[in-house]
């Protein structure tokens, strides 16, 4: 009897802990979709990059020909004016995913010369305090920031109640647990 009371509850534990882990698995986003990172088509990364929710545990995918492009992260300033002389992190083979584990922003740019110049930059923005539905006044205002809602706002909310279900199949189990006890 024990040993079937034992293997209900490493059961149990293993069905907690597999559904936690699944909560902080991200999306995965490729910049610039189908062009890629490139100079070719004056591709709007800024335009790319606002309309994507970004939620910290997703994977940016940078792909373009190590040839003639390559990645670095860099500060605000350097992302500004375009310096890659002292990157925070280099990133050149074509195929560079790279995890965004921090709110805020993140810049990246190509550090070929001319390139970023010409717009071959990124800003991977985590908001800070996580999107709700737009307020009425969001549409009458002029900033550009302001996200139409799609699907993803939606998932990413009901993301955002994960945890709570999850501290309620916790209480479920305790709950069980006792009873068996
Ligand atoms: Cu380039």
């Amino acid at each position: 009897m024990a040993f079937v009371l034992e293997n209900t509850v490493l059961a149990v534990l293993f069905f907690i802990l597999t559904s936690l882990v699944q909560v902080s698995i991200g999306e995965v986003h490729k910049v610039g979709d189908s062009a890629g990172w490139t100079t070719i088509g004056n591709v709007d990364y800024k335009q790319w990059s606002a309309k994507i929710n970004f939620q910290i545990g997703d994977v940016i995918v940078f792909e373009y020909n190590p040839q003639f492009h390559n990645v670095m992260q860099v500060t605000h300033a350097e992302y500004r004016s375009c310096n890659a002389s002292s990157p925070i992190s280099t990133h050149t083979t074509g195929n560079d995913s790279i995890t965004i584990n921090t709110r805020g922003h993140h810049y990246f740019i190509c550090a070929v010369p001319g390139h970023c110049q010409s717009g071959q930059k990124v800003d991977i923005n985590v908001l800070r305090t996580p999107s709700v539905a737009p307020s009425p006044f969001a549409s009458s205002s002029p900033v550009d920031t302001v996200p139409t809602p799609s699907p993803r706002d939606v998932a990413s909310f009901s993301a955002l109640n994960k945890p709570f279900e999850k501290l309620g199949w916790l209480w479920l189990v305790l709950q069980i647990l006792l009873v068996i006890f």
